[in-house]
């Protein structure tokens, strides 16, 4: 089965291919694509619509099956920021460098200490007259200062307490074997196996 992983996002695509790795799919990416297309702005107000809406969108453009997930951080006492805004917290175009560097301001602003937080990954995939959602949480908290020089967004701030490491100080296995992306598409790489 040949499958288009819909993201512009290099972090997301490095992870995605070991995840899908096993699971009997020719996966392309839209940099494999011959002709481009802008990408849709994400308008969804959860996670779930912004994925279906990226999913539905390649599709109608490339007429094969797609798969998009849209992710984010979550931290319950900044009442979900920065949430679905994760890519543009610090303004349209903002880099992970000053998205990172928002939160934390935010955080020292509200006089809070290591906020507990969630990353949540939902994965949409779209084929001819179908439409499935699979999801993923992880929870940790978020540290006072960046750590670590992998993965991508905010990873250099996200600690998973049980391992005492922010996701930026695992490799790209551990943080799949843990991470929100991993479980998502651990349940899209089960369906597909199913199918295909
Ligand atoms: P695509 O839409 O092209 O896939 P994007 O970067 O815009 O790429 P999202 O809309 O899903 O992706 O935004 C997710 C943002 O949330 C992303 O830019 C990061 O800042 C953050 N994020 C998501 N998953 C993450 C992870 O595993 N580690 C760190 N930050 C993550």
């Amino acid at each position: 089965m040949n499958l288009l992983f819909a993201t512009t996002n290099a972090g997301k695509m490095k992870e995605v291919r070991a995840l899908l790795a096993s699971a009997g799919i020719k996966l392309y990416y839209l940099k494999d694509m011959d002709i481009a297309v802008a990408a849709p702005e994400e308008t969804g107000a959860t996670f779930e619509e912004n994925a279906l809406l990226k999913a539905h969108y390649y599709h109608n453009f490339y007429r094969m099956p797609v798969i998009a997930d849209d992710a984010g951080l979550v931290v319950p006492a900044l009442n979900g920021e920065p949430g679905v805004y994760s890519a543009r917290y610090a303004g349209v175009g903002a880099n992970d460098a000053q998205n990172n560097q928002k939160l934390l301001q935010t955080i020292k602003a509200r006089k809070l200490d290591r906020p507990e937080a969630y990353f949540k990954a939902v994965v949409a995939l779209v084929t001819e007259g179908e439409e499935h959602l699979f999801e993923g949480t992880c929870h940790g908290r978020i540290c006072n200062e960046p750590r670590g020089g992998n993965g991508f967004g905010y990873d250099p701030l996200f600690e998973l307490v049980e391992k005492s490491c922010t996701f930026a100080e695992m490799d790209i296995n551990l943080k799949n074997s843990v991470s929100h992306r991993g479980k998502a598409f651990a349940s899209l790489a089960g369906y597909l196996k199913k199918i295909v």
